[in-house]
């Protein structure tokens, strides 16, 4: 009975590891999303529009549907953290574009922070790109 009682315990051992294996599999599949910029450059100044694209980058389409939670657009690559500006989401125009309208006060490099869910993914995407405002 003892033996048995053992092998019980090891094979639930062997699940609770597959299970974890899974799981980690599942959060690993955010990392095949990302975003891209659709352009690299912008113009200095008021109201100017990003344009960003979700893909998948294992399939290569476009997703779209995510929920963007969390923005920032600083300064961080030219050491400038602390100049931050506010990010607001425009409504998508195409399926996997989205748009976001910053004032850029500042020529140089800014660091644009997405936070996103994206349908049918467990785990969070946090994407990070780096575009240049021109004077
Ligand atoms: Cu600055």
């Amino acid at each position: 009975m003892k033996t048995l009682n053992h092998t019980r315990a090891v094979q639930a051992a062997l699940i609770a590891a597959v299970i974890g294996c899974a799981n980690t599999a599942a959060l690993a599949d955010i990392r095949d999303y990302r975003f891209e910029l659709v352009d690299q450059t912008i113009k200095a100044g008021a109201d100017k529009v990003i344009t960003v694209r979700l893909i998948n980058h294992k399939t290569g389409k476009a997703v779209p549907g995510a929920v963007i939670f969390a923005t920032r657009l600083d300064m961080a690559p030219d050491a400038m953290k602390e100049m931050v500006t506010k990010v607001t989401p425009v409504p998508d125009a195409e399926p996997g574009i989205y748009r976001f309208q910053a004032t850029f006060s500042m020529a140089g490099r800014w660091q644009l922070t997405l936070g996103a869910k994206i349908q049918g993914e467990t785990g969070t995407l946090e994407n990070k790109l780096v575009v240049t405002a021109q004077p």
